[in-house]
């Protein structure tokens, strides 16, 4: 258990998307295989924030083992010692640890975070919840709770990782250096990583605003259950602009700029590489028929390894994990209730 550790999760508030596999689940299964043995790999559900927008809990459970066997058919390798996959709320030092860190949280830090005005602008008319507000503290809590130095997730959750790392620094000033691992800074996250850090997928129909499940933007979100043909024609009928010529400038021309990314991704070159092969090329057609074409073999892939998961092995897996990882969370659990003077 001494070896250093890598973390993510996906919420199973929806169906994954595009989004969540260029920007998480490749990100991790590269990570997997090019350090499989050297680092300990938790890729988690955090199925406790999956409600802090609004869901359909009448199919939360079964959302969440569909999610799990989407990361085996993504390629996640259950067979390596060093993979743990467990579901948060299984875990129950999550929330413990969560309720512990609020009182080390700022209020203000808190309204800050970019993530909480976007979901709370999406979500208004149901009305804010305390925890979508409080989504980042047990974050932090998911983190460091397993002493995880790194997080590969996409762009948007960077203020979090920010936050998890000041939250970290805030008690080891306090009760001393080694109560708990800080994560790495932002830019030694992307740097570890690789090409699959710092992404952000965007909607296909709205290139502002980025690719996600709880936006109802069907035409603009490539979920990973659609069928190739309905994928590839969402990537047809994506939203461009009237330049006229290929760029990759996100800020003039964020539609084109999209596709490229989203190219890159899936042929596994580097955007600029891509972006070089493409630039002034007038044939926007051409360029969302090789997009297609890349997301339907992704895709069909997919579908296909999905149906062969085997969900036995899977639910062995998992709780086998969940129950190390009681063990492990409690530990550092413990610690810190021992620091803040709630433990003899
Ligand atoms: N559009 C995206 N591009 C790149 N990465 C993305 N991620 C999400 N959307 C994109 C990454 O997927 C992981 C899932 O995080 P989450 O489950 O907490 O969900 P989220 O970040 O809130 O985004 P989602 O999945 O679209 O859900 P919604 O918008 O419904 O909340 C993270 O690593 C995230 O960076």
């Amino acid at each position: 258990m001494s070896k250093p550790v890598i973390l993510t999760g996906l919420r199973a508030n929806g169906e994954f998307h595009l989004g969540n596999y260029l920007g998480a689940i490749l990100p991790m299964l590269q990570l997997q295989q090019r350090f499989a043995g050297e680092y300990r790999l938790n890729m988690f559900v955090p199925d406790l924030h999956s409600f802090t927008t609004p869901v359909e809990h009448a199919k939360l459970y079964l959302q969440i083992v569909q999610n799990l066997k989407m990361y085996v058919a993504a390629g996640l390798d259950l067979a390596n010692d060093d993979t743990y996959i467990y579901r948060q709320s299984f875990v129950a030092a999550h929330s413990e640890l969560a309720v512990i860190l609020n009182n080390f949280t700022y209020y203000g830090e808190l309204s800050r975070m970019t993530q909480f005005k976007e979901k709370g602008e999406q979500t208004k008319e149901t009305s804010v919840t305390a925890g979508l507000f409080d989504y980042p503290v047990l974050m932090a809590a998911d983190i460091l709770l397993y002493g995880a130095e790194w997080v590969p997730v996409g762009e948007d959750q960077r203020q979090h990782i920010e936050l998890a790392r000041d939250i970290a620094l805030r008690l080891n000033h306090r009760f001393g250096d080694d109560l708990l691992v800080v994560p790495a800074e932002w830019s030694q996250q992307l740097a570890f990583v690789g090409s699959g850090g710092g992404i952000r997928i965007r909607s296909l129909r709205n290139p502002d605003q980025k690719m996600s499940k709880s936006i109802d933007d069907p035409a603009g979100t490539i979920l990973l259950s659609d069928s190739p043909e309905a994928a590839a024609k969402k990537i047809m009928g994506a939203t461009t602009d009237s330049v006229g010529a290929i760029h990759y400038d996100m800020e003039k021309q964020p539609g084109i700029g999209n596709l490229l990314q989203i190219l890159a991704l899936l042929i596994g070159e580097p955007v600029a590489e891509v972006a070089g092969k493409w630039s002034g090329k007038t044939g926007y057609g051409d360029l969302k028929t090789a997009v297609a074409s890349e997301v339907k073999v992704l895709l069909s892939g997919l579908h296909k390894r999905l149906d062969a998961v085997n969900e036995v092995e899977l639910m062995r897996k998992l709780e086998a994990s969940e129950y190390l990882m009681r063990d492990v969370a409690g530990q550092r659990l413990y610690k810190i209730q021992q620091a803040v003077g709630l433990r003899p």
